[in-house]
């Protein structure tokens, strides 16, 4: 292992912790590949319910969970697929370093255990943890490594740290379809997003990078082409009040930004492979103005 790379623990869950030369560090959980901190320009930038349940068996609320065969209830799978559920493997690179970023991988193969929840599935899935000066990189790569098709939808999801939900926006998805989760309504996206009360939308993917503004924080946040959709979420106070595992003032300081794969599931023949990722960039205050 590289000395940029380093064993850690979180609560007893078994980590690794990446530091950048620049300063800047993430820890991501084995326990489902879960990124569960990224420190870019001094400050943490994911949001980590002090609440979230860390006994190597449950979802982990905060940070970046990979919800995978199965975006939320849209299937017969457990909620958000079952790899967030189980514990991922450490593996040698097959992505090739760009030079400048420190980077890990995490791998899952399909089991005894994968079998029972999802039955006819063989499959082979990496994460790639990539963090350059002020950039986080996830790459979720999967491959079917069995001999009869199979299909999936999901998301990296995301939690970013927000100061104040109620003086952040989201700009980038003017002019994308919108599905209103909350509302259960179909329209087109108009201007900046703002929040007041729970939101749950699903967009259709937009050309470029989305903006996160949060007081004197400006993240770009790019999904590859690859993810159809991008869904953005905060459960406001009422709903947040119902997640035991969130503090009750928790969703003032979250926002969910996910790539993710919701309307159209992906079939991967045999053989096949698929790659989405999301990248993560501190902007300027001044580059964003
Ligand atoms: O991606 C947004 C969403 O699908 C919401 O509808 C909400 O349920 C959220 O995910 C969190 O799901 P979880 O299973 O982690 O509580």
């Amino acid at each position: 292992m590289s000395p940029v790379v380093e064993a850690t623990t979180v609560e007893n869950l078994p980590c690794l912790r990446l530091r950048h030369p620049g300063g800047d560090t993430a820890v991501v959980a084995l326990h489902g590949a879960h990124v569960l901190s990224w420190v870019a320009g001094g400050r943490e930038r994911l949001y980590l319910s002090p609440n979230a349940t860390m006994d190597g068996q449950a979802a982990i609320r905060g940070g970046v969970p990979v919800c995978f065969p199965q975006f939320n209830q849209r299937g017969p799978l457990p909620k958000h697929g079952f790899v967030r559920n189980v514990a991922w493997q450490p593996a040698e690179p097959v992505e090739t370093p760009n030079g400048d970023d420190v980077r890990v991988e995490l791998a899952l193969g399909d089991d005894e255990h994968s079998h029972a929840v999802w039955p006819h599935a063989r499959f082979a899935l990496r994460l790639v943890v990539s963090l350059t000066a002020g950039g986080l990189r996830l790459a979720l790569h999967a491959h079917n490594s069995g001999d009869s098709p199979w299909e999936f939808t999901g998301a990296l999801h995301t939690y970013l740290r927000v100061d104040g939900i109620e003086q952040a926006s989201v700009e980038g998805l003017d002019g994308c379809a919108r599905w209103d989760a909350v509302a259960d309504t179909h329209q087109v996206q108009r201007g900046p997003i703002r929040f007041q009360g729970e939101y749950d939308s699903v967009f259709a993917a937009p050309a470029g990078p989305l903006l996160l503004r949060d007081g004197t924080q400006r993240l770009s946040i790019e999904n590859s082409p690859s993810f159809a959709n991008t869904v953005v979420w905060n459960p406001g106070a009422v709903l947040c009040a119902r997640l035991a595992d969130m503090p009750a003032q928790g969703f003032r300081h979250m926002l969910c930004v996910e790539a993710a794969q919701v309307d159209a599931p992906v079939t991967l023949a045999p053989g096949a492979h698929w790659a989405g990722w999301q990248q993560l960039r501190l902007v300027a205050a001044a580059q964003a103005a």
